[in-house]
């Protein structure tokens, strides 16, 4: 069978399952939040990335069923958590251009009863390079009703630090390529340290991605970064794991 039909099937098959990855404050080290991570599992081709299925998916337009499924599952798991704790879902640009994306959104976190303001919506510098002002109007929406917003991969895309201005960002995910290289190269800490100051002058949490290895939480922590997420401090485990990983950190 084809990849498409494959993937068609995989929600019915019960073969996506959400993994939960953690997000830290730096100075603290206690858990702020969990970002959901889709991941599928095929009988035959084994794990198949979000890489190679999503784009697919955004394709066939299956993503709006799918990026339902995810919300809808990652808050309503989000709602057994302590109250301390947020969710963050990654949107699809394809979703977030989609016409009743606002109303689905709304419906699901609804039905959850999880607080909107501990669902955080990650979208990536692609939404902003088209049609802005129904974009800035997507995301006031959002925000109407209490909803996050985070900007993900920040600093790989097309978009300025101007950006940050016209949109009104809860948080910036600074891009685990200028985490990769924070502690070897005076490019890449410029980069973060100039990111994160910038954050904290608008009033935006800015978190590093992909922390690996100690030297780098220092290393950002040092210039003032809040939170980080990475391998270092959890790698992506099921709903089930959490309260585990929870206790350890405590
Ligand atoms: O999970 P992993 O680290 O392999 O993520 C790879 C990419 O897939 C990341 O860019 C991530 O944002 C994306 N991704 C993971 N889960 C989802 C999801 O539920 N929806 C969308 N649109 N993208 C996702
Ligand atoms: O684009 P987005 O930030 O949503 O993607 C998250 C992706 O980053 C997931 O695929 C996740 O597995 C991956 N990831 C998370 N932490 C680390 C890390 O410390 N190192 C590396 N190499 N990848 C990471
Ligand atoms: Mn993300
Ligand atoms: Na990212």
């Amino acid at each position: 069978k084809s990849f498409e039909a494959d993937l068609k099937q995989a929600l019915r098959k019960g073969e996506l399952e959400i993994f939960y990855q953690p997000q830290v404050n730096t100075i603290t080290r206690e858990i702020c939040g969990y970002e959901a991570l889709l991941r599928w599992f095929h009988p035959i081709r084994g794990q198949v990335p979000p890489s190679e299925f999503i784009p697919v998916a955004e394709n066939i337009g299956l993503i709006h069923e799918l990026g339902d499924w995810v919300l809808r599952t990652a808050c309503t798991e989000a709602a057994r958590w302590p109250r301390s704790l947020k969710v963050a879902v990654n949107l699809s640009p394809v979703q977030f251009r989609s016409r009743n994306l606002i109303q689905s959104v709304v419906t699901i976190v609804t039905q959850s009863g999880l607080d909107p303001d501990r669902l955080e919506l990650e979208i990536t510098e692609s939404v902003l390079l088209d049609k802005n002002e129904q974009t800035l109007e997507t995301l006031t929406q959002l925000k109407a009703v209490g909803i996050q917003i985070a900007m993900d991969d920040f600093g790989t895309g097309y978009s300025s630090l101007g950006s940050l201005r016209s949109f009104p960002f809860d948080k910036i995910k600074i891009d685990r390529s200028f985490i990769r290289d924070v502690t070897t190269r005076a490019d890449a800490f410029a980069i973060v340290e100039l990111v994160t100051g910038v954050g904290r002058s608008l009033g935006m949490t800015t978190i590093a991605e992909g922390i690996e290895t100690e030297e780098q939480f220092a290393c950002v922590k040092q210039v003032g970064c809040e939170q980080v997420q990475g391998f270092l401090i959890g790698r992506p485990v099921p709903a089930t794991q959490l309260d585990h990983l929870r206790q350890a950190s405590n």
